[in-house]
C-alpha cells in the first residue's frame, strides 16, 4: 500500500476537495494523509461561506512528521486558499520531495475562462512557478490559459490544445495534462504530454452535457491512487475519466441531483472493480 499525502482545504459541505480526495484515495486502496489548510462552511460557490485559515497548522505538523520520519510515495496539492499558503507548499515539498516519490498538482483556481473568488494574477503567477516543482500537472483549459498567458477559447481545435500543452511543458513538470478537453464533438476527456517521451496522448469518453462541482477533484484523488496502483499514468488517468464520467451519469439518475458535488459515493464499488480489471 501506498502512501498519499493530499494538501488541501476542507469544505465541510459541498462535496470537493478533502471531502473527496480522502474517501477516494482510501477506495483505490491506499493510504491517505491530510494536510488541511483551511476549513470552510462550504466550497466558494456558496454564498457568504466561513473561512478559517489553519496555515499556522502547516509548520507544526509538517515538522512533526519529519521529526517521526515519515515517508510519502506522493504528495498532490489541490485548492490552496493564498499566495503564502503556495510558498508554504514549496517548503513542504523541499521537506518530503524524495527521488522516488512524485508531486503532483492540480492548480485549482479557475474555471469556464474566470478565476475563483479572491484569486487575482499574484496568485496564478505563485501556482505557475509551484506547478514548474511537479512531476504532474492536471489544469483545466482556463487554468492552462492563465498560466500561459493565453488567449482562452470556447471552440478550438488539437493545435490548439497542443500549444497549450507545449507551453505548459515549459514550466517544468514532466507530464502535463488538461482537463475537459474535447476533441470532436460529443466527447470530452484529456490531452497530455510526456515531455520525457516527447508524446502526446488524448483519452476521450462521450460527454455528459452536465456540469458539477468537485468533479475535477475527483478525477485528481482518482488518478494519484490509480497511479499509486501501478498502472502506468495514460492508463491512471483514463481510469480516472471513466470514473468520473460515470459519476456524473450516476449523479444524473438522481431527481434530487445535489448541485454542489456529484454522487460519487454510489459508483465506489465501480471504481474498485475498474482498477481491478485494469491490473
Ligand atoms: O473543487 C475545487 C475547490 C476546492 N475547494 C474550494 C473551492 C473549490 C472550487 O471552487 O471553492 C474551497
Amino acid at each position: 500500500m501506498k502512501r498519499v499525502l493530499t494538501i488541501q482545504d476542507i469544505s465541510c459541505l459541498g462535496k470537493c476537495s478533502l471531502t473527496v480526495a480522502l474517501p477516494l484515495i482510501s477506495a483505490t486502496g491506499n493510504e491517505a494523509v491530510i494536510l488541511p489548510t483551511a476549513v470552510l462552511s462550504t466550497h466558494t460557490m456558496f454564498k457568504d461561506f466561513t473561512y478559517k485559515d489553519l496555515s499556522d497548522q502547516l509548520d507544526p505538523i509538517t515538522q512533526h512528521w519529519k521529526s517521526q520520519d515519515v515517508q510519502f510515495d506522493a504528495i498532490y496539492t489541490g485548492y490552496l486558499g493564498s499566495v503564502e499558503e503556495i510558498h508554504h507548499m514549496e517548503k513542504i515539498f523541499n521537506m518530503f520531495k524524495t527521488e522516488d516519490n512524485i508531486i503532483f498538482i492540480d492548480p485549482v483556481m479557475a474555471d469556464n475562462g474566470k478565476l475563483y473568488p479572491n484569486f487575482d494574477m499574484d496568485y496564478v503567477k505563485a501556482n505557475t512557478k509551484l506547478c514548474g516543482l511537479a512531476d504532474i500537472i492536471v489544469p483545466n483549459i482556463t487554468e492552462a490559459c492563465f498560466m500561459t498567458d493565453t488567449e482562452y477559447k470556447e471552440e478550438y481545435d488539437e493545435a490548439y490544445i497542443k500549444d497549450l500543452l507545449d507551453k505548459l511543458a515549459q514550466l517544468g513538470s514532466k507530464i502535463v495534462v488538461l482537463t475537459g478537453v474535447s476533441l470532436s464533438e460529443g466527447k470530452t476527456g484529456i490531452m497530455g504530454y510526456d515531455t520525457e517521451k516527447k508524446e502526446y496522448f488524448s483519452y476521450q469518453n462521450d460527454a455528459v452535457g452536465a456540469k458539477y462541482h468537485g468533479t475535477g477533484d475527483i478525477f485528481s484523488s482518482v488518478a494519484v491512487g490509480a497511479y499509486m496502483n501501478g498502472l502506468s499514468i495514460r492508463d491512471a488517468l483514463a481510469v480516472a475519466a471513466d470514473y468520473t464520467a460515470l459519476t456524473i451519469k450516476k449523479t444524473l439518475e438522481n431527481p434530487k441531483k445535489p448541485w454542489y458535488g456529484v454522487d460519487f459515493e454510489a459508483t465506489i464499488p465501480d471504481l474498485v472493480k475498474a482498477l481491478k480489471d485494469a491490473q
